[in-house]
């Protein structure tokens, strides 16, 4: 609740904040510090945009949570890292050594067809252009810090429990009916 009421809130709140701002300045005329501002923008934007894929790629165990991955992506990770096994230790290295805030993220690309592990720092950091992003961890302190002090690892570890499998593959499924 508190990650989802405040921080998050936070970056909903911030986005609409600087968006007023620019709003205003044109309405004025008045000169915008554009660097400054996109660079806030992108944060918050992208705070708000992992945030929501986050909270819907995970679920209760009695809800389907944990387990193994589903559906055609299942098979796309076993071709890609060769198991699901190798996939979860490059996810899990790739989250726990994120410098300071950021994420850990599985991306896929329309162009080539496959899947990439990615590391976000902050919010919008390393971000690969245009690919889709299927499956997020948040590991800002804020997401462990409350359950498991500084013990970013096991906080991945458990991460994988209550993963919905079912909606990263629902993910997939669109991502590769889009045309660029
Ligand atoms: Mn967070």
């Amino acid at each position: 609740m508190i990650h989802h009421q405040k921080h998050h809130q936070g970056y909903v709140n911030g986005t609409n904040a600087i968006l007023e701002r620019i709003e205003k300045s044109r309405k004025e005329g008045s000169n915008l510090d554009m660097k400054a501002i996109l660079k806030e923008l992108s944060f918050n934007i992208g705070g708000h945009v992992l945030h929501s894929l986050f909270w819907e790629n995970m679920a209760p165990v009695e809800k389907g949570g944990g387990g193994e991955p589903k559906g055609v992506l299942a098979n796309v990770i076993k071709l890609e890292f060769g198991s699901t096994k190798r996939f979860k230790q490059e996810f899990s290295q790739t989250a726990s050594t994120v410098e300071g805030s950021g994420w850990g993220a599985l991306a896929y690309c329309q162009q080539t067809k496959r899947l990439l592990v990615m590391q976000i720092e902050k919010h919008n950091v390393n971000l690969y252009p245009g690919f889709k992003i299927l499956l997020v961890l948040d590991v800002w302190e804020h997401a462990y810090y409350l359950d498991y002090q500084n013990e970013r690892s096991k906080f991945i570890d458990a991460f994988w429990n209550i993963i919905n499998w079912g909606e990263v593959d629902k993910r997939f499924t669109r991502a590769k009916k889009i045309l660029l």
